[in-house]
């Protein structure tokens, strides 16, 4: 891609009403723009990142067996009326008239809508349990939108439900999901730690939230320390819920099984919550399965949220410095950029034209900053961006052959051979 041609308005100073660094550095980097409290335009570079914490997560969610469907983010009332949260879901939901006086809503969340749907074709217990995602956008009308899109109203969520016909199967579902969460957040370059969590609106009594631990998260969060000295993304299920980890609606000091010198107490940003809610859902809305002796029970339930375009925040509170954001290379918006060293010097320009087009075939991650503008503020600008790896083609270099490897990550410059290029761009 051709930087000249993309929007990418960036900015020199930190904008007056972002709080948070990654607000200040999304804004500035040009990868949003807010248009009403809570509710953004996702400018290229930021949808590219959206789109990569996407692909991420339909990665993992296949490898568990999990299908993607997807489904309106318009409701009926009707279906909340059945379950019971069309009253007691509150000011929270965005409430819709059609022209048919019809009542509608913006989906907060889609355990409804999917438990109609599953209700709907009549499953076996042959073929239990069943597993199905979707990444839509959700509306919630918080009374505090805040930290641009790490709390918006509205807002991508991946949000996955099973079905099973009973509670082991159930439980077999949260493990594998619970699994697959430590592995996409692993991918992210972040560790997310699980902490025993209350289920709110949602309901049920097993839940799990997702916390990547930094001084700006909005929720406390208390953990065993001896937690830490264990690689957290790798942990089996079991040992991982054997550790004291708890949100801070569940922390009780006075029912804590752990001494206080062995609890830490801190910050988290809720990057994912997983539930179990058993038959909450399906025995109002009448969602069964018939088992062996051909009798009907109410399917056993689980429901699993990743907060997608809150990761773009969060990724960024955890991999940042001073020059801007630092992507981890599994989700920077590009992996590589290409910049003239000389915009009036016509060979390193048309050198790095011709590296660009070389690269730029092997995939389409390559980015080419070919804007009217100084090498200084290129640089600069990539840096705040966070893109990886920057080739700078300048004639000093190509006098041998050569141009300068810039690492985001590590500072250093380096120079490599014209022919090595594309070997070391299939590395990043
Ligand atoms: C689980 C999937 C649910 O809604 N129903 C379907 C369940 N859970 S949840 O915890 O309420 O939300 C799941 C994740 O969505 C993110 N999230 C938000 N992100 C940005 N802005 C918001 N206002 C917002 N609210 C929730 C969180 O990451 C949360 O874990």
């Amino acid at each position: 891609m051709r930087l000249s041609q993309l929007l990418f308005p960036t900015l020199r100073d930190d904008p007056k009403e972002a709080q948070v660094v990654s607000h200040r550095l999304m804004l500035r980097a040009g990868m949003i723009r807010q248009n009403v409290a809570g509710i953004y335009t996702w400018l290229p570079m930021g949808l590219r990142v959206l789109r990569k914490i996407e692909g991420i997560v339909r990665e993992e969610m296949a490898a568990i067996g999990c299908g993607e469907l997807l489904m309106p983010t318009l409701q009926p009332a009707e279906l909340w009326q059945e379950s019971g949260r069309y009253d007691s879901y509150g000011k929270e939901m965005l409430r819709i008239k059609d022209r048919h006086e019809r009542d509608l809503l913006y989906g907060p969340t889609n355990e409804e809508m999917i438990t109609a749907l599953v209700r709907d074709c009549k499953p076996s217990y042959r073929d239990m349990p069943k597993l199905a995602y979707h990444i839509q956008w959700k509306f919630r009308d918080e009374i505090r939108p805040r930290f641009g899109v790490m709390r918006g109203r509205e807002f991508l969520m991946k949000d996955a439900y099973s079905f099973a016909a009973d509670k082991a199967g159930a439980e077999a579902a949260y493990e594998s999901f619970f699994m697959a969460y430590l592995k996409i957040f692993s991918r992210l370059g972040v560790t997310a730690v699980p902490v025993r969590a209350a289920t709110g609106p949602i309901g049920g009594d097993l839940s799990h939230e997702f916390h990547i631990l930094a001084e700006t998260g909005e929720s406390q969060v208390y953990v065993d320390k001896a937690y830490f000295a264990e690689n957290v993304n790798e942990l089996m299920f079991t040992k991982a819920k054997g550790y004291y980890a708890a949100a801070d609606e569940l922390h009780d000091p006075s029912q804590c099984p752990i001494p206080p010198e062995q609890l830490a107490t801190k910050r988290g940003i809720e990057v994912g919550h997983i539930f179990y809610f058993g038959t909450k859902y399906s025995a109002a809305m009448g969602a069964t399965v018939t088992v062996a002796n051909a009798q009907s029970v109410p399917l056993e339930m689980g429901a699993y949220g990743i907060g997608v375009s809150r990761l773009v925040g969060a990724l960024i509170e955890a991999h940042h410095d001073a020059g801007g954001i630092r992507w981890p290379v599994s989700v920077a918006p590009y992996r590589l950029a290409i910049v003239a060293a000389k915009p009036d010097d016509e060979d390193s320009v048309s050198k790095a034209e011709q590296i660009y087009r070389n690269l730029s075939q092997l995939d389409g991650d390559v980015l080419f900053d070919d804007r009217p503008e100084r090498m200084g503020t290129k640089l600069a600008d990539l840096e705040l961006l966070g893109i990886p790896h920057v080739f700078v083609v300048g004639p000093k270099g190509l006098e041998n052959g050569m141009v300068d490897w810039k690492e985001r990550a590590s500072g250093k410059t380096t120079a490599v051979p014209l022919a090595g290029l594309e070997h070391l761009y299939a590395h990043f």
